[in-house]
């Protein structure tokens, strides 16, 4: 496409073999696979936890390894995780779009997800050290609620949770604060959606977990326009203090990654660009970031985490 002017930065780079994974590879029926959260385990391989859409339109999660977190991708034969509605009712019509913290104090993994019951979308909690077995800690912020991540670590001596409620008010981003993972309070607004002509206006969450780094906690959140024609979501940059998570630092205007390929442009969902997970390779800066495209296929692409900290510097301001 040659009519669109390339004079920004470009801060992620699309993988050549986009699209990563697709409901083609899948080794049972799946309608589409997306939105995945993502790991890098300590041999330096990749899992990722889809989010598969069945023909019903519910989603599940499953886990898909690889050793270069690119090709030759091994497929759970089943739903890994599962929405057991019987004995978890607020998973009526599926679980979607998980994200993945390790948490170090714990040994364990947080997998957040959206829990979609017959209330709406809430916030679901389920640890595991294997992605074998799930230990459901069950929902954790009621309808309507999600985009949700935990930090890795606890903050002041207590476990901290960026999500996005909604509201008639708009849809924003908070953080919240627990002693156990189960009891969550300490609310509080971190990052506001903007209004009007913006990119972000009305409708913004988080999309992958936070990304520590020396400079605070560097949030990669979408925004999302509604259009005559649909839906854009996009992607933009923000910065909090790593000991005050609730404090911006810095807020970019722009976004950094948009729908523009074939594949983000057309799906079940057109002009949806959705990371819900990265990894960070060996030299500590260089991340992938796993998105779905569409609503229909699992992508990838490839950042710095410096660059991005550095356009923050030069193009972020202080968020009012
Ligand atoms: C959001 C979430 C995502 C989805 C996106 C575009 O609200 O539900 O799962 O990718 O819409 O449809």
């Amino acid at each position: 496409m040659t009519y669109r002017n390339q004079h920004h930065e470009i801060l992620f780079h699309r993988h050549e073999r986009n699209p990563i994974l697709t409901a083609a590879a899948w080794p049972y029926p799946a309608n589409t696979v997306f939105n995945p959260g993502a790991v890098r385990c300590s041999d330096g391989s990749t899992i990722l936890l889809c989010r598969v859409e069945d023909r019903r339109g519910h989603s599940h999660l499953t886990v898909a390894r690889s050793a270069d977190g690119i090709t030759d991708w091994t497929i759970d034969p089943a739903p890994t995780f599962a929405p057991d509605p019987d004995k978890y009712p607020e998973e009526h019509w599926g679980l979607e779009d998980p994200r993945v913290t390790y948490l170090e104090a714990l040994g364990k993994y947080a997998v957040v997800y959206t829990a979609y019951s017959w209330g709406g979308p809430g916030v679901g909690l389920a640890l595991t050290e294997d992605f074998r077995h799930f230990e459901r800690i069950g929902i954790i912020m009621p309808p309507e609620d999600k985009d949700a991540a935990l930090l890795p670590r606890q903050i002041d001596g207590r476990w901290a949770m960026i999500h996005r409620p909604a509201t008639p008010m708009g849809a924003h981003i908070w953080i919240s604060y627990s002693p156990d993972l189960k009891h969550w309070g300490g609310h509080k607004l971190v990052l506001r959606a903007r209004q009007g002509g913006w990119w972000d206006a009305n409708k913004i969450g988080l999309s992958p977990p936070l990304i520590e780094t020396e400079c605070g906690w560097l949030m990669i959140y979408h925004g999302v326009r509604v259009t005559p024609a649909g839906c854009l979501y996009r992607i933009g940059l923000a910065l909090f203090d790593l000991e005050h998570p609730e404090t911006c630092l810095r807020r970019g205007d722009s976004w950094i990654f948009g729908p523009f390929a074939p594949y983000e442009r057309e799906g079940d969902v057109q002009n949806v660009v959705f990371p819900c997970g990265y990894t960070i390779g060996d030299d500590g800066d260089t991340v992938l970031m796993y998105y779905g495209a569409a609503d229909t296929s699992i992508c990838v692409a490839t950042g710095s985490i410096r660059e991005m900290l550095d356009w923050l510097d030069r193009h972020g301001r202080i968020d009012v």
